[in-house]
């Protein structure tokens, strides 16, 4: 059975392919920019959109929530992620970091499964790491270029190919999970 992923980011829909793809499942894309509630937490983020999603599109299907946590701005800019990338971008958040020692960031994901008038089922993954002293790479999407993961060999997610960031990402943790209990549940 095809997974319906909602989601108006190519590249997030590129990575959970690929993890989808390692289990025999196929993931179809629905492109949509669907509004989000605002609030402090990704899981309730990802529970009320997936809960909307199924329900408009009246079909089974999940939505993933991502942020970028920074130690040293207390959490910024988290949940706000999607509009501080627009805003200020990479180059905002290396400026606020200037002279910062305490580098530790790390990315969370939240993913939202919902049938349609049904309750969400959430799945959450995180990955530990620091913002660079500069941008580095040109892969990937988003923070990429300034994230550093501390499992990994001290280059940027932006230097890695899909296959290497999907080894220990957030949201390779939360798709893996849901993907688990998908097929353990439904499959
Ligand atoms: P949808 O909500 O339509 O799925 P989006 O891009 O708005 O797409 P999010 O709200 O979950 O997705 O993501 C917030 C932002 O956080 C995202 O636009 C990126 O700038 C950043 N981000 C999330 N995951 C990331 C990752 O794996 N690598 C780099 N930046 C990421």
């Amino acid at each position: 059975m095809a997974l319906t992923f909602v989601t108006s980011n190519l590249h997030k829909f590129r990575e959970v392919s690929e993890l989808a793809a390692r289990r025999g499942l196929e993931v179809v894309h629905y492109n949509w920019r669907y509004p989000e509630i605002q609030a402090d937490e990704l899981e309730e983020i990802a529970r009320l959109s997936a809960m909307e999603v199924s329900a408009k599109l009246g079909k089974p299907c999940f939505v993933e929530d991502a942020g970028l946590f920074v130690d040293s701005l207390r959490g910024f800019p988290g949940p706000y992620s999607n509009y501080v990338f627009r805003t200020i971008g990479n180059p905002g958040i290396l400026k606020l970091m200037h002279g910062e020692k305490n580098r530790r960031a790390e990315f969370r994901s939240a993913v939202g499964y919902c049938e349609p008038g049904g309750e969400p089922m959430i799945f959450v993954g995180r990955v530990e790491g620091w913002i660079a002293e500069e941008a580095r790479g040109t892969g990937g999407f988003g923070f990429d270029p300034i994230f550093v993961a501390l499992e990994g060999d001290g280059r940027t997610f932006a230097e890695m190919k899909t296959e290497e960031k999907n080894l220990f990402s957030h949201r390779a943790r939360a798709v893996d999970s849901f993907l688990n209990w998908f097929k353990e549940v439904k499959g």
